[in-house]
């Protein structure tokens, strides 16, 4: 079994003006496509091809570093992909929507939380919002394409948000501006989609 390119589920235009159609082609099709393409070509022979990519993500430690990188970078961008949409943002509501206030204080303080973990990661990486095996809400960030799902990450969990804060996600647009490109990211939130990510991982 080798891993595929999932279908972008929305045009590449469909989150503008906050993500111009231009980076998402290139981010998709690019950088996405290389992500899954070094994946298989890493894993070709050995037993990870018989595995999910959640579950070589959660044993990454035994193996190299290729498949690390390329793996995280395949289940990074197929979640982040999907927690995005054309007409998104708001706030969360339902379960979803009380665990962030009672966790954080208020959306607002869970937001910049989340925000501050994309800006102040140096280099490239990702932030996410995960449930912790104690079924707690956290947020937290990874460098280059971990996630919390590896057993080698700092903070681990069950991803169910993840903002991409590599200059390939934002370069195009806002060049240097990672808060503005963040700030612009709420407004493409699938928040259904989110929830029902936390809804799963508080089973
Ligand atoms: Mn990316």
């Amino acid at each position: 079994m080798s891993f595929e390119l999932p279908k972008l589920p929305y045009d590449f235009n469909a989150l503008e003006p906050h993500i111009d159609a231009r980076t998402m082609e290139i981010h998709h099709g690019k950088h996405h496509q290389a992500y899954v393409t070094n994946l298989n070509n890493a894993i070709a022979g050995t037993d990870a091809e018989n595995l999910s990519i959640e579950d070589i993500c959660r044993n990454i430690s035994k193996y190299p570093m290729a498949v690390r990188n390329n793996g995280g970078g395949h289940f990074n961008h197929d979640l982040f992909w999907k927690i995005m949409k054309q007409g998104g943002g708001g706030a969360p509501s339902g379960a979803l929507g009380e665990a962030i206030t009672s966790t954080f204080g208020t959306f607002d303080e869970f937001k910049a939380k989340f925000g501050t973990a994309g800006v102040t990661r140096f280099g490239s990486g990702w932030s996410w919002l995960i449930v912790t095996p104690e079924k707690k809400l956290v947020v937290a960030s990874t460098p280059n394409q971990d996630n919390p799902l590896m057993d080698l990450a700092e903070v681990k969990g069950t991803p169910v948000m993840g903002l991409d804060v590599w200059e390939h996600a934002y370069y195009l647009h806002y060049q240097n501006r990672r808060p503005d490109y963040i700030a612009a990211w709420w407004n493409v939130v699938n928040w259904d989609e989110i929830a029902g990510r936390f809804q799963e991982a508080m089973k």
